[in-house]
């Protein structure tokens, strides 16, 4: 069907998260008539859906949110160092009532697929409720953890009891386990969230783990005045640090030290000091040799290790939490607050699905080989198609009719994250190949950096705009050597490798040469005027 006259806009913007939101201030400021499309029935994306208990940020608040705008961020004040998901959520809703947002999305609609035609120079998307909605320019912002995975284990539709799935908790859930034996399966960073939190209402907890994953502290706290007074004054270095740092965190950018430069007393007062401090910083601050020499990251998973078994009192369940298959940092790594002091709880008990898989699931529980355990309640926390899927899942067809699902299917491949060559006036929020870093800073630099792009088309006399195919090629090439260096310590995994899904092409999701480095790249790309994409009129189609 041809959308109604009404329903063509500048621009169509998928997704009402922290990416979405962001871009529609930006496309508003160009004065574009845009349209946010979220299938959920508020702003918050990632925030709105996972709602499960023991939920909130691995990154710390200052740098969780938006820097285009020194007004908001003087207004809204973080309760914590690592916010809660509600918190988190409700800051958005902040951000979409100050800047009147609303008006411009559409809520509880979800988009199906989305064809460009050629002719018409126009993307097309089609909703769930049969809706087409025209626009020049198609801004996907699912971000990189929107498509939840359920593996497909067999009888899970016969479980008795109550089946939780941490992407979609329901909303009126609660937190309150009292009287149930409850199964949490998965320890990524979601279940290990979980596991502290639910264990504290719970009769019982069984926590069902394939593999063991270096869980470092959280070292939460709550803001004290004093905190925002020094945060506030040191908000606009701050923001430049990130811009240095090749995760995006406002910190030194590097550790500044090798391993093999140190003895072994040196490196050990280091790894205390480093566990002490807690956060990401235990990884990105500790030898700047961790990721690439073998030797180097031993020194650090045995640090942890031990942590494990001091903290541990069993020691079988310690050995069973011990990581023995994969580096420190070749898995995205969670922090825990409280998390293997969990299992010293009398209610907390361990099982390892790594040699005797789950086989199924029964009426009354989960089997593991001859074993069957009982439960009322079953907590899946078992990660998302994470990266691709987000996009993938809306059915995008280019100028040549192709799929991005088609294109991707050895493994995606786009100019700097943004954008992909025979999909023209197509861009991505959080898209593959991006930077591995914090994604609140990623995000403001990206939609910034497409708004650029759409200005530039327009005020080239041109409308359309689409990456040259040798650009993707190289940025595909710069994006596997940035992660071979790293390999012998990195294996390949984990999601950030699409190892998770089955069939899936095993390929690096993500840049891994360093957010300063990308930014460098955009940055060049906006200045000369995106000489790696061409741009033409619609009219009269001449390449410019
Ligand atoms: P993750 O990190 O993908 O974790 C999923 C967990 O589920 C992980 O422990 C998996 O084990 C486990 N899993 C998956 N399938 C199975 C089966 N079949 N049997 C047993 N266990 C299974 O997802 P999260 O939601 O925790 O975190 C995703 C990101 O969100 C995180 O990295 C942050 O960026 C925020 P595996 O490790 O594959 O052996």
């Amino acid at each position: 069907p041809e959308p109604e006259a009404d329903q063509h806009y500048d621009a169509v913007v998928v997704g009402a998260g922290f990416g979405g939101l962001r871009m529609l201030h930006e496309l508003r400021g160009l004065g574009l008539r845009t349209l946010v499309v979220d299938e959920a029935d508020d702003v918050g994306g990632t925030w709105h859906w996972n709602r499960y208990p023991g939920c909130r940020t691995d990154s710390e608040s200052w740098y969780y949110c938006y820097s285009f705008s020194p007004e908001l961020e003087k207004e809204w004040q973080w309760s914590e160092r690592f916010p809660a998901q509600g918190e988190v959520a409700e800051y958005l809703r902040f951000v979409a009532d100050r800047l009147d947002l609303r008006r411009d999305i559409r809520f509880g609609t979800r988009v199906e697929a989305a064809e460009f035609d050629d002719d018409a120079n126009l993307w097309r998307l089609r909703t769930d409720v049969g809706d087409v909605v025209s626009a020049t320019y198609y801004v996907a912002a699912q971000g990189i953890l929107s498509a939840p995975y359920l593996p497909n284990f067999p009888g899970i539709d016969t479980f008795d009891g109550e089946v939780l799935f941490t992407p979609r908790w329901p909303h009126d859930r609660g937190l309150d386990f009292a009287g149930k034996r409850v199964a949490i399966v998965g320890t990524g960073a979601t279940g290990v969230q979980l596991v502290p939190v639910v264990s504290r209402t719970a009769e019982a907890v069984t926590v069902f783990q394939r593999t063991a994953t270096y869980v470092v502290p959280s070292r939460n706290h709550v803001l004290e005045d004093v905190q925002r007074i020094e945060l506030d004054r040191d908000r606009d270095a701050m923001w430049k640090r990130t811009e240095l740092h090749p995760m995006a965190l406002p910190y030194p950018p590097s550790a500044g030290r090798l391993g093999v430069d140190l003895d072994d007393e040196e490196r050990r007062r280091a790894l205390e000091a480093g566990w002490e401090r807690g956060t990401f910083r235990f990884m990105f601050e500790m030898f700047d040799d961790m990721m690439t020499d073998p030797e180097i990251n031993k020194v650090v998973a045995d640090f942890v290790r031990d942590k494990i078994r001091s903290i541990v009192t069993d020691p079988e369940t310690a050995e069973l939490l011990c990581p023995d298959d994969h580096g420190v940092g070749s898995k995205r790594p969670p922090l825990g607050q409280h998390y293997y002091e969990a299992f010293n709880r009398d209610n907390v008990e361990l099982v390892s699905v790594k040699k005797t898989p789950i086989s199924e699931i029964t009426p009354r529980g989960i089997r593991v080989g001859d074993d069957e355990y009982e439960f009322d309640v079953i907590i899946f926390a078992t990660g998302f198609d994470a990266v691709t899927g987000g996009f993938t899942r809306v059915d995008v067809r280019g100028r040549s009719g192709a799929s991005l699902a088609e294109r991707w299917a050895d493994g995606p491949e786009t100019l700097l994250a943004m954008a992909v060559d025979d999909f023209p006036n197509f861009f991505m929020i959080l898209g593959p190949q991006g930077p591995y870093a914090i994604l609140t800073v990623v995000i403001e630099h990206t939609a910034q950096w497409i708004g650029q792009a759409i200005a530039a088309a327009r005020d080239a006399g041109t409308d359309r705009i689409e990456a040259r195919p040798d650009a993707v090629s190289s940025w595909n090439q710069e994006v596997l050597d940035a992660v071979a260096p790293t390999m012998a310590v990195r294996g390949s995994e984990s999601w950030l490798f699409g190892a998770n899904i089955p069939g899936k092409a095993r390929v690096v999701q993500q840049y891994f040469g360093g957010f300063h480095k990308w930014l460098a790249k955009i940055r060049d790309e906006s200045a000369a005027g995106f000489p790696h994409f061409s741009r033409s009129t619609s009219a009269d189609d001449t390449a410019a």
